[in-house]
């Protein structure tokens, strides 16, 4: 299968390329955060806005995971998160004379770009089977048309419902409520493409799939691995906390085939040294890892620590911890021992010195903590790197002490939340024991489908409906053609969204779009002013209150849509009507039938961190221990010319939002179809910087998958490795390419051929 030509702004004609920064925020992100802010919002609603995010009584700023300090400074929020809200609060609006001008073949053919820069999405919009326009609907007639639908197919496990992380737990609740009563465990979301692997590894190992760690501990960390993640662009709040933890003492290094702006040199905008000074130098070595090099090198660390122990028995292992807490240790060491450091250097790209010097920083520190993302989360054996990252953490009795752990730094702001509400394919059998009970019904037991799953389903004709809480499914997942086949297959697809994006102009035989309030939104219904709850990276649950007066006035909020399809699947299943009045009703059901929720209501107030059995050293796992596992090491040979290719975002995207075109601490501008490659491959493949090629990926299944036209920017990052932005190059990601045992896709090592370009 060909691909299709690119869309939109494809032509790039305009770009310019400067070298990489080596330092992150200092002025120009102010600038940046007020510039974005007052083009779209004007500034008087900037100004109400921007002053609103993250405070105790405003809204959660849609931007990351990252946690807010306790003691909230007046600016809570860094030039992405002003992006974020930007993006939601625009002044832009996408009525029904926009839709009688676009016909959907029409949109298809715009950029994400241009999509996203249209607007707020204003009232619910009906494209009927055969026709190439959406046309307004009410309310009323969208919901029946959905039951309708949905109460026609042939079981409930022909229709799926995704969820994208920036939904409420409320909101999440009562849509995975709405799935189970409807019949189906049919429940994919944007975890399944992020972090997945996390909850798998640290579920096995740890007994729960989420950090371990406050921000208190990694302010007081004695040594931070950063691995596999870009703060500066993804979480700059968390660069702010790595400052303070240099302040106290720590070590930072980082792990990564690109050298990223933000750990190099950091100008922390909310103070005058780091406005107007040289800002904090924050990482002390820099490891530049091959992709897909981590389990190699993990174990290579695992291996020197025991070598060290060897030689100096007794000082370098935690003996008590491993004896009292874990099992499997005496498997993983016999194993490591065999390790080859062949393999190792080959896998990892790096010198057997750098990893001594990562031993001797080890050793150097009693407090670990390891950070990481998707750099980590997307490979084939990602679940085994991970499990290696714990490894070497138990090893040193890391972990559920102050200022040790695990920290997976989750992407969208609630998507830690969601999975807590039990947004999930696989969900615990006493998860659904306490629903059932609490609703009185039968939840089906059969595991759901993930989000590569119900590509395959749709394709075979098995999902026909499709409904989204958010998100933008269309873009976001691998193998865009193949995904988009797919979707056409639906009879119906339903997308609740705040503004316009792929996934609402590609779609099934029917669609349609259910406009819904945004975080920074007013939420009042007749019991007044509701407030909705997230929890964030490090399992914080708290507030969000939106202030500003919503888009339109025929918007609702996600929990009154769901409790209003609710209400058409399953009228006596559930207090629909309360619950979508008053969210304390929603939140009283979940103190009922999730464990920590208990006093929801009295407690949200001041915000609560819910129960982290490995901080307090207790192990729900199968043995009760914390377990050391044995990984197998594959490494990752490359055919002859080839290159791995890793798909990321730039400074300016917000998965598949695109703020603009540039990533300036890439030094691109005006841009987005760029290949980033070392000198040395460039050279050794008789390539140059500024010329264009296509990128073949390759893949055993007779499929040619390309992506077109691409400027090659000869840039500092790993040998063998090269980079360019999702979702450009999701075309690229076969459907069949996924981590084992998480089912991630493996966005993070393509096997890519390139061709000059036509
Ligand atoms: N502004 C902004 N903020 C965001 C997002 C956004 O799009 N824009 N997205 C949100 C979401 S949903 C998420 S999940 C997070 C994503 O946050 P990140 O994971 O930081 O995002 P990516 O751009 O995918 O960057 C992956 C990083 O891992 C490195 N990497 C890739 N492969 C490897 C590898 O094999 N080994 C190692 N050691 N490093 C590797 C890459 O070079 C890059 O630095 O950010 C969240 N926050
Ligand atoms: N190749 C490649 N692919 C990737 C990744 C990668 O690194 N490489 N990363 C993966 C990751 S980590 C993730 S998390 C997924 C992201 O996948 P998604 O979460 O599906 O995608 P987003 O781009 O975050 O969704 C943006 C849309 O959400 C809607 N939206 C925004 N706010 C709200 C709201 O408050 N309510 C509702 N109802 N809708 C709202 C808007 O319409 C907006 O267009 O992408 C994955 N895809
Ligand atoms: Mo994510």
């Amino acid at each position: 299968m060909a691909s299709k030509a690119p869309r939109g702004d494809r032509d790039d004609a305009g770009m310019r390329v400067s070298p990489p920064k080596d330092h992150a925020a200092g002025l120009p992100a102010v600038v940046v955060s007020m510039r974005d802010g007052l083009q779209q919002m004007g500034i008087r609603r900037t100004a109400l806005t921007l002053l609103k995010v993250n405070q105790a009584d405003g809204f959660d700023c849609p931007g990351c995971a990252w946690p807010e300090h306790k003691k909230r400074k007046h600016a809570e929020f860094c030039e992405n998160g002003a992006k974020a809200v930007a993006e939601e609060a625009t002044l832009r609006r996408v009525d029904r004379a926009f839709f009688a001008a676009h016909s959907v073949h029409d949109l298809d053919s715009k950029s994400e770009h241009w999509l996203g820069q249209q607007g707020r999405l204003t009232e619910p919009m009906y494209k009927p089977a055969g026709s190439d326009h959406y046309q307004p609907i009410s309310w009323d007639d969208a919901l029946d048309l959905v039951a309708a639908e949905l109460k026609a197919l042939p079981s409930p496990d022909a229709a799926a419902f995704y969820t994208s992380g920036r939904t409420s737990n409320e909101a999440a609740f009562v849509y995975q409520l709405v799935a189970r009563l409807f019949g189906t465990n049919n429940l994919p979301d944007c975890s399944n493409m992020c972090h997945e692997s996390s909850g798998v590894a640290l579920g096995e190992t740890l007994g729960i799939g989420k950090g371990t760690v406050s921000l208190d501990d990694v302010e007081n960390a004695d040594l931070i691995l950063v691995v596999g993640q870009n703060p500066g662009t993804n979480h700059p709040r968390m660069l702010t906390t790595l400052e303070n933890a240099k302040g106290n003492g720590a070590t930072i290094v980082a792990v990564n085939p690109l050298p990223e702006a933000g750990l190099r040199r950091f100008k922390n905008p909310q103070t005058i040294r780091g406005v107007v000074g040289h800002g904090t130098a924050l990482e002390d070595l820099f490891l530049q890892i091959r992709l897909n090099g981590d389990l190699a090198l993990f174990q290579a660390l695992g291996l020197l620590l025991l070598e060290a122990e060897d030689a100096a028995p007794g000082t370098v292992l935690d003996q008590p911890f491993i004896a009292e807490h874990t099992s499997g240790f005496e498997a993983h060491s016999a194993h490591l021992r065999q390790l080859s450091w062949d393999d190792v250097l080959a896998s990892t790209g790096l010198t057997r010195e750098e990893v001594e010097q990562l031993r001797d920083l080890v050793l150097a520190s009693r407090n670990v903590i390891v950070c990481w993302a998707m750099g980590l989360t997307q490979h084939k054996n990602a679940v085994e790197t991970i499990r290696e990252v714990v490894n070497v953490l138990l090893l040193r009795g890391s972990i559920g002490r102050p200022g040790a752990g695990v920290c997976p730094v989750r992407g969208h702001s609630n998507v830690q939340g969601d999975r807590t509400m039990g947004i999930w394919e696989k969900p615990p059998a006493a998860f659904l024991d306490a629903l059932g009970t609490e609703f009185g019904f039968v939840p089906p037991r059969k595991n759901g489908h993930d989000v590569v799953d119900t590509i395959r389903a749709m394709r075979d004709g098995q999902v026909q409906v499709f409904m989204a809480c958010g998100g933008n499914f269309a873009a976001a997942t691998p193998d865009t053609n193949a995904t988009h086949d797919a979707l056409r297959r639906c009879r119906l697809t339903v997308q609740m969204s705040t503004k316009l994006n792929r996934s609402h102009v590609v779609t099934g035989a029917a669609a349609l779009i259910l406009p819904v309030l945004g975080r920074t939104e007013r939420d009042r219904t007749s019991a007044g002013d509701q407030v909705v709850s997230v929890e964030d990276s490090m399992s914080s649950v708290h507030t969000s209150r939106g202030t500003l007066p919503p888009a339109s006035e025929h918007l609702r909020s996600e929990v009154s849509v769901l409790c209003g399809l609710g209400h058409r699947l399953a009228p006596g299943g559930a207090d629909w009507t309360a619950m979508a009045t008053d969210y304390a009703v929603v939140r009283g059901h979940v103190s009922r039938v999730i464990p920590g929720f208990e006093d929801f209501e009295e407690r949200l107030t001041d915000g609560f961190v819910l129960p982290l059995p490995p901080r307090e050293r207790e192990w729900h796992t199968a043995t009760g221990k914390a377990q050391f596992t044995v990984n197998t090491l594959e490494v990752m040979r490359l055919p002859p010319g080839r290159l791995i290719l890793q798909t990321i975002r730039s400074h300016d995207q917000y998965n598949t939002t695109m703020y603009g075109r540039d990533d300036r601490y890439r030094g691109i501008k005006d841009g987005r179809r760029v290949l980033f490659v070392s000198p040395a491959d460039l050279a050794s493949r008789g390539l140059e910087d500024g010329q264009h090629v296509d990128i073949v990926s390759e893949w055993p299944d007779g499929v040619e998958r390309r992506a077109a036209r691409f400027r090659l920017v000869s840039y500092p990052t790993a040998v063998d490795c090269c980079a360019a932005y999702f979702p450009e190059t999701n075309v690229l990601v076969p459907l069949d390419s996924t981590a084992d045992r998480s089912g991630t896709p493996t966005s993070k090592s393509v096997i890519v051929r390139l061709e000059p370009a036509a």
